[in-house]
């Protein structure tokens, strides 16, 4: 497969990806479309290309870890990890947020097969993948982490700490992601708490850092291997995705209403014809 043909079958599964979150969210009447479209597209070349992973063995040594720090973006992680053969897609769909279900609203690694880490209350993620690739590197293994961030939750204190730590530790077996969406619960991160210059502090913390569209997928896929070519005692890495809210919907595309807002069944099927 050449990779005209590679990018054109990642983006069918980024599609199918936002179908199936939006048909779990819109049956549940609850859940967060909004963060799920936008990371989309990074969910996808991650577990259906760069990421080294097992979904009949989901605890198999040699994986690479993944740590989704945004874990209301449950859909979109049930569907990637559906799509990737750990569960059924439509056991996800009818059980999504029901009570005693194991696709509960935010992640739990208790819960569901090829979830690394639960997550939900916000800020936590990169202290925990920081903990994995620090671990992974004692043990002079050569899996990679991964770290995938929201933007709001930059502002954080704990995050800090933990890109502090990175950097100090020099974790170059540490990938982190920002879904650069520019908008959180109520509105946009430059006016609740303002992030920028995000690269220049990365970079003040000893990581090494690249602006990205985090929608075109062949830029996703070079620049996660473009973080591949370090030492595990180099800089840690962060892609700062630039990414739209919503994304792939056009009523959703850079609204803060559809941040936690379910589809309605009429609004499902529009977004459902936009995504065919
Ligand atoms: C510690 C903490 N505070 C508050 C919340 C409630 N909450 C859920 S999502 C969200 C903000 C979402 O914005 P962002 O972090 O930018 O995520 P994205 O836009 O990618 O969905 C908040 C405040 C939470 N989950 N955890």
């Amino acid at each position: 497969m050449n990779i005209e043909e590679k990018i054109a079958e990642l983006s069918q599964k980024a599609k199918e990806i936002r179908k199936l979150a939006l048909r779990a969210i819109c049956q549940a009447n609850s859940g967060h479309p909004g963060g799920s479209l936008s990371v989309a597209d990074i969910l996808t070349v991650l577990y259906f290309d760069l990421l080294k992973h097992n979904p009949q063995n989901p605890n198999w040594e040699d994986r690479d870890r993944v740590v989704i720090s945004k874990g209301h973006a449950s859909p979109a992680v049930y569907a990637s990890l559906a799509l990737a053969g750990y569960f059924e897609p439509q056991d996800f769909v009818n059980n999504f947020r029901k009570i005693n279900s194991a696709f509960q609203g935010h992640i739990d690694r208790l819960k569901v097969a090829g979830i690394e880490a639960s997550t939900g209350s916000l800020g936590q993620g990169l202290s925990m993948a920081n903990g994995m690739a620090l671990g992974l590197r004692l043990n002079k293994s050569s899996q990679k982490v991964y770290a995938i961030l929201s933007d709001g939750e930059l502002q954080e204190g704990q995050c800090w700490e933990a890109i502090m730590a990175a950097g100090h530790y020099k974790l170059g077996n540490l990938t982190a992601i920002i879904d650069r969406n520019r908008i959180q619960l109520d509105g946009w991160t430059e006016n609740t708490m303002a992030l920028e210059p995000l690269d220049k502090k990365f970079e003040a913390f000893g990581w090494t850092v690249q602006s990205i569209d985090g929608h075109n997928l062949k830029e996703i896929r070079s620049a996660i291997e473009l973080s591949w070519q370090r030492q595990s005692t180099d800089k840690p890495y962060v892609i700062i995705a630039n990414t739209i809210k919503g994304k792939g919907v056009s009523f959703m595309e850079d609204q803060v209403r559809w941040h936690g807002t379910a589809p309605k069944a009429e609004e499902l099927e529009k977004a459902l014809a936009e995504l065919a």
